[in-house]
């Protein structure tokens, strides 16, 4: 196991000292090292892992250094088009280090959203011409060859990490000013829905508990369409779903999903589909991968969802505030509740037992699609 801290220390030495991504579970020990020693300029947790390659390449053209790019393998898609359209040696030809977490590595049982991604996660590289390597123990070695050849030519090179490579390095959490915790928010929300209410969840924890209270309340799962993968698109999903039923759909997203592909919801705000019902859980966090905290508490959500065309836009922090908030959503069109939660989640949190086409197949034939 890699000891993170001196990991960390090397790189440094190196003159690697700007850092940019999106967290991963795999990455969360190295990404709460980069946190708490980078001055906060120079650690950049990026809406998206494309924002991450543009913003590494942009520093390497004021100051000729490699910057580095840490990533989970799910982001190498988002990734893609700079990484062949501004850094690739046919373009601009700039050079930068990734670090992308393995999940779904090969012969390691891992969630279905991660098992496609971790077979194609080196030959997807390999097919745009990266150079790469797995991440060992002795990295000094792997670093100096990774360095040496950026320098020659100029090229992004990746390093891929493994699960339990790196050793525990604890985040300092900000103490939250809210006292209710995702899980409590969800379970009023799904108290006070119908029978008929389709909820499209985003990817992380937030499926998981809703998967969890539903198995709690008796309820079964065919009302839910639990977004395992495709962080950020959890809005659009539910938008073309609202197409093609009369029936409610609750679509609720995560601060960190919502801005990985914020332009969705100015599109889907200009609009209009009355049945399209959106519920951003705000914890000013990627929560579910480690805690590393996003820019939200910088940003006036309520008035980004506004300007996007809600016109009523509710924050609600506590029980009562949901359930008033949940009422007017029903009754009113062009509606957002924007919930204010605190971080964490119970440590004994499970996974959805059934399968993502289970979980298809299911709520098609709820809402009758043969
Ligand atoms: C493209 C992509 N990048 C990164 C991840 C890893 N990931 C899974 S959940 C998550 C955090 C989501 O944060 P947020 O939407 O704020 O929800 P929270 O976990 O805080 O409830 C991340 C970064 C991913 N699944 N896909």
């Amino acid at each position: 196991m890699i000891e993170t801290k001196q990991f960390y220390d090397y790189l440094i030495n190196n003159n690697i000292d700007f850092f940019t991504g999106v967290p991963d579970s795999l990455l969360a020990n190295l990404c709460a090292c980069i946190k708490e020693n980078t001055k906060e300029s120079h650690n950049i947790i990026s809406a998206n892992e494309g924002n991450a390659v543009a913003l590494a390449a942009g520093y390497h053209l004021s100051t000729g250094k490699f910057g580095l790019v840490y990533m989970q393998n799910s982001g190498e898609g988002n990734a893609v088009n700079p990484l062949l359209s501004l850094a690739d040696e046919d373009v601009y030809s700039i050079p930068m280090l990734l670090m992308i977490g393995w999940r779904g590595e090969p012969g390691k049982h891992d969630e279905p959203q991660h098992v496609k991604q971790g077979k194609v996660t080196i030959s997807l590289l390999d097919a745009m011409g990266i150079e790469n390597e797995v991440l060992e123990d002795d990295y000094e070695k792997q670093i100096d060859k990774a360095i040496k050849y950026m320098k020659k030519y100029n090229k992004p090179y990746a390093l891929v990490i493994k699960k339990g490579s790196f050793s525990t390095y604890k985040i300092s959490k900000e103490t939250s000013p809210y006292t209710l915790s995702r899980e409590d928010a969800l379970k009023v929300i799904i108290n006070n829905l119908s029978q008929d209410d389709i909820i499209v969840s985003t990817t992380g924890k937030t499926s998981r508990e809703i998967f969890e209270i539903r198995e709690a309340l008796n309820q079964g799962h065919s009302n839910d369409f639990l977004t395992v993968g495709s962080m950020g698109h959890t809005a659009s999903i539910a938008y073309g779903l609202c197409l093609g039923t009369d029936k409610d759909v609750y679509c609720i997203d995560g601060d960190g999903s919502f801005l990985m592909h914020m332009g969705s919801l100015a599109v889907i705000g200009s609009k209009t589909l009355d049945n399209f019902k959106y519920i951003l859980n705000d914890n000013a966090a990627h929560e579910s991968v480690g805690g590393q905290p996003t820019c939200s508490n910088s940003l006036d959500i309520p008035g980004i969802l506004k300007a996007c065309g809600f016109e009523k836009v509710l924050v609600c922090a506590n029980e009562e505030q949901i359930k008033e908030g949940i009422k007017t959503l029903k009754e009113e069109k062009r509606v957002a509740l924007v919930l204010k939660t605190k971080q964490g989640s119970r440590d004994d949190l499970g996974r959805p037992t059934t399968t993502p086409q289970e979980n298809k197949n299911a709520l098609m034939h709820k809402l009758g699609v043969k």
